[in-house]
């Protein structure tokens, strides 16, 4: 039966700059690029944010085909390597501006609401190799300085802000198990380090919006991965509640409480490896909280106690948990990830119960699918009925937390065109719309007209 969402609510996708522009224009080179340039040719098959899908040059024809699949809102993200010329003083570049301008203007001449974030894990590269990016305190004062930019220069037209993407996926893939540039493993020190500054950067970049006196609000993106215990033993328990702690509310809590959650505090004490953070610090974290929160899921955490505790030399997260393969889980076979539509409910509930009832928003969730093509019929367009199933099953589970009372006030799939990732290039598709990487024509899939009649009806079918 009929299952119908609260009024105005948003229905559309998410991307990032640095995974859909390409390099046209751009002043500096972030991580990401670097990464790409250096040394995955080979690994990216030649397919890489040179050139992304081009929406550096397709934005006006994309925002209409937006439009044509029923979205109402989009977020993407404004690039510090392309906005800012002088990372030192936070000055515009003035082509930067012109682009993000009229990027913005097409998107509300479609009738689209455009969210934009600041940080989606694109380091400018200069500022990691001087300073070692987000470990310095510096850092976090120059990414101010691209905020408020950013907020001078947009402010005026655009109303939803998020000041990270996924700010967990920094520390965790750059410096504990190396998937993502600079590629370090078993630095769990230095990602604590980082946590805490990433936090101070989001708290501050909060406060340079709110002194704007611009008239809209701001929030943070998290990939929040419930972690569910193998057992009911104290152990599996133990570990479940660190993983949650460490990977989810070392973020969560002072995004929306202004405060780290005591009981991972103690034990990172203990250890000797806690955060370095002032007072003052503190104090910027605790009076500057979110006034939304997205929530990025993919897939849940399968967690028990490690059995082997010691196996990096460094002080590791894994000291006090280790992730299994749950045996009865249902296993994307295209992508590789484990599909579990219910933790959808549990995060809501747990927004529910645990953080005030704060307003959110699903701000990523789909099916990464590998080979695509296969499901080409002869009319060209992609028959995508598993990614048609998988939104259908999750928002049911969010349906049903809505109905209990959860806030919540839309829901943006992972992604609106096919787009560049940093883990498997073009391999693994997701949009709603197909690119073709030779030509970069678009064409919209099964799952386009999909969400143009849940968007028409505010509901799912
Ligand atoms: C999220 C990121 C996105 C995107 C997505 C898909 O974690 O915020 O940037 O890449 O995951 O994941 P992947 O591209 O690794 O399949």
């Amino acid at each position: 039966h009929k299952l119908t969402f609260p009024d105005g609510f948003w229905w559309g996708a998410a991307s990032s700059g640095p995974q859909t522009e390409g390099w046209a224009g751009k002043k500096h080179e972030n991580v990401m690029d670097t990464w790409y340039r250096t040394s995955r040719k080979d690994f990216f098959d030649g397919v890489g944010p040179d050139v992304a899908s081009d929406f550096y040059h397709t934005y006006p024809e994309d925002f209409k085909l937006m439009k044509e699949i029923g979205m109402n809102s989009f977020r993407t993200s404004v690039q510090w390597t392309r906005l800012i010329k002088d990372l030192e003083t936070g000055e515009a570049d003035p082509e930067g501006v012109k682009f993000y301008k009229d990027m913005i203007a097409k998107a509300k001449k479609n009738g689209i609401e455009l969210i934009l974030n600041l940080h989606h894990f694109d380091m400018p590269t200069e500022l990691l190799e001087k300073y070692g990016g987000w470990q310095s305190k510096h850092v976090v004062d120059l990414f101010k300085k691209f905020a408020k930019t950013a907020f001078e220069e947009f402010g005026d037209d655009v109303r939803y802000w998020t000041t990270f993407n996924e700010p967990m996926v920094i520390p965790e893939a750059g410096w504990l198990y190396g998937f993502h540039y600079p590629k370090l493993v078993g630095q769990g020190k230095e990602a604590v380090e980082i946590i805490g500054n990433i936090n101070l950067a989001s708290a501050k970049a909060i406060k340079a919006y709110r002194d704007s006196k611009k008239n809209g609000e701001i929030g943070i993106i998290l990939n929040l991965t419930p972690a569910y215990p193998e057992s009911d033993s104290k152990e599996d328990a133990a570990a479940a509640k660190f993983a949650d702690e460490f990977f989810n509310q070392s973020f969560l809590d002072p995004a929306i409480k202004g405060e780290f959650p005591k009981d991972l505090e103690e034990l990172l004490r203990k250890d000797g490896v806690l955060w370095d953070l002032s007072e003052e610090d503190r104090k910027t974290i605790a009076e500057n909280t979110v006034d939304f929160l997205g929530v990025n899921y993919y897939h849940p955490k399968r967690v028990r106690a490690p059995k082997n505790p010691d196996k990096y030399e460094n002080w590791m997260p894994d000291r006090y948990f280790e992730e299994y393969e749950w045996k009865e889980g249902r296993i994307n076979p295209y992508r590789g990830w484990e599909i579990f539509p219910k933790a959808i409910y549990d995060i809501a509930k747990n927004v529910q119960d645990n953080y005030g009832n704060i307003k959110w928003f699903i701000s990523e969730n789909g099916m990464g699918v590998e080979g695509e093509e296969r499901f080409r019929k002869e009319d060209g367009s992609i028959e995508d009925d598993y990614r048609i199933d998988f939104y259908n099953e999750h928002l049911a589970h969010l349906h049903k937390a809505i109905e209990e009372g959860s806030n919540c006030f839309g829901f943006h799939a992972w992604t609106a065109m096919d787009c560049w990732s940093w883990n498997n290039a073009y391999k693994n598709r997701y949009g709603f719309i197909g690119v073709d990487l030779g030509d970069q024509s678009r064409k919209i899939k099964k799952s386009g007209r999909w969400l143009k009649e849940v968007s028409d009806e505010n509901a799912i079918l």
